[in-house]
């Protein structure tokens, strides 16, 4: 059975076609520096945008057109996993992600839940035989069942803690069985709504014993994918513990976890967050931790995770400026954890907002690769600190220089000459470098 009768294998037609249905920028063989466009790119569908939401918003019921509205139960399950691989071959998807509760229904017990899940893995594992698209990582998803109240591993509940370790159990075997690249902990109801009712020492200390338990299990069952936490500030909790790549690297070295853990940086988590997209991957990056990417975008109007296909292309080209300095994204990928806006119900709708976020992430990485050949910005920065190779700067760099030194050199110091730091032209120069890529 065909799900997406009107939509053709996406092909390159180059900057100038007027195929909706095609991609313009996004030329999978083209080879960027060393690498091919697909290589750096390692793009992912994210079941749970693509397959399972349908337009339900906390203001309006679900919309969204799609082929298998009519099931229900597993025969709804099985539908949706012949569309996923459907629509990856289409697209060309090198990758796809997915919660648990995504993929198969979930029972009374979870028992018969991992009954589901373990006959829904089964399928995917079959369709994997003979399909390009690999698993970029899975997840547990413990924020949506009303048993996560009041958090999962860091629940006020034992009995909540320990059925979210079996859940997280039952998703590294599930991860092992398909060779995820990667196992995803985003803690959405990890933190708290009021300070007035929570033990915060003890909730983190838990979250720490539930990694633990969760690389040792990883260890138990030979699973070598990478550990990534997902920072989001807020939404649903008022306040979420992996509030963004800092706070989560000062709790991964409290608690000596971070040898095990990178973080998946989400866009639009990094806006919510105060910051933006490309200083949460710098951040990252310089302490070694960038693991992977959701790729999507917020609006700067509207104060929530609006997962939105990422379209902003000074965006997108400063973050690929971060993962090519970065060396690649290693197992990591971009995942587009984004959704198509709920009056773009119809079917062919997620083609096109797929093309439009993998066109828009070719055009990153085609600017970003040619900003560092050219040694726009390093040449830059680096005349920017050259006080540093010499005299003073040189002896503060190597360790020579202390409070006392340092005061004799500046004592009769009449006047301390500063050079512009000329960001207008840099922004300039980025523009410049965007409109003649191509
Ligand atoms: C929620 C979010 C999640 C994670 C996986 O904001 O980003 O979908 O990516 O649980
Ligand atoms: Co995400």
């Amino acid at each position: 059975m065909t799900y997406f009768e009107s939509a053709p294998k996406i092909q390159y037609e180059g900057p100038t076609s007027k195929n909706a249905l095609a991609f313009k920028f996004y030329n999978p063989e083209e080879k960027i520096g060393d690498r091919t466009m697909e290589e750096w790119l390692r793009f992912s569908v994210a079941y749970w945008h693509t397959f399972t939401y349908d337009g339900t918003d906390p203001f309006g019921h679900g919309n969204m057109i799609r082929p298998w509205n009519h099931l229900k139960g597993m025969d709804l399950a099985k539908a949706r996993v012949e569309a996923a691989f459907e629509f990856f071959d289409k697209l060309n998807a090198p990758f796809f992600c997915f919660h648990d509760v995504d993929i198969a229904p979930e029972g009374e017990t979870l028992r018969e839940t991992n009954k589901n899940l373990d006959e829904i893995v089964d399928m995917i594992e079959d369709y994997m035989k003979t399909s390009k698209t690999k698993l970029l990582w899975n997840t547990a998803n413990m924020f949506s069942h009303p048993r996560f109240v009041h958090g999962a591993a860091t629940s006020c509940n034992a009995d909540v803690f320990a059925f979210s370790a079996a859940k997280v159990k039952k998703g590294l075997e599930v991860a092992k069985r398909l060779g995820a690249e990667n196992y995803v902990f985003w803690g959405g109801r990890e933190g708290y709504e009021s300070l007035l009712n929570t033990d915060m020492g003890l909730e983190q200390d838990n979250l720490a014993r539930f990694f633990h338990m969760a690389v040792e299990y990883a260890k138990e069952i030979g699973f070598a994918g990478q550990f990534l936490i997902e920072p989001k500030p807020k939404e649903p909790t008022k306040h979420q513990y992996d509030f963004d790549v800092a706070t989560g690297l000062a709790f991964l070295k409290k608690y000596d976890l971070d040898p095990y853990f990178k973080f998946n940086i989400e866009a639009n988590h990094a806006t919510l967050a105060g910051h933006t997209f490309e200083h949460e991957l710098r951040v990252a990056r310089i302490n070694g931790m960038l693991g992977s990417v959701d790729a999507n975008q917020g609006d700067p109007l509207l104060g929530w995770d609006t997962d939105e296909f990422p379209t902003d292309l000074n965006a997108t080209t400063l973050a690929m400026y971060e993962i090519i300095k970065n060396g690649g994204l290693g197992k990591g990928g971009l995942n587009f954890d984004a959704k198509v806006r709920r009056g773009s119900f119809e079917p062919e709708d997620l083609f096109r907002a797929h093309i439009a976020g993998m066109d828009s992430f070719a055009v990153g990485l085609k600017v970003a690769h040619k900003l560092i050949e050219d040694h726009v910005l390093d040449d830059f920065i680096a005349n920017r600190y050259r006080s540093y190779n010499e005299g003073i700067g040189k002896e503060i760099i190597q360790g020579k220089a202390d409070f006392k030194t340092l005061e004799e050199h500046v004592l009769d110091m009449r006047e301390i000459k500063n050079e512009s730091g000329h960001v207008e032209e840099l922004r300039a120069l980025l523009n410049q470098y965007l409109l003649t890529a191509f």
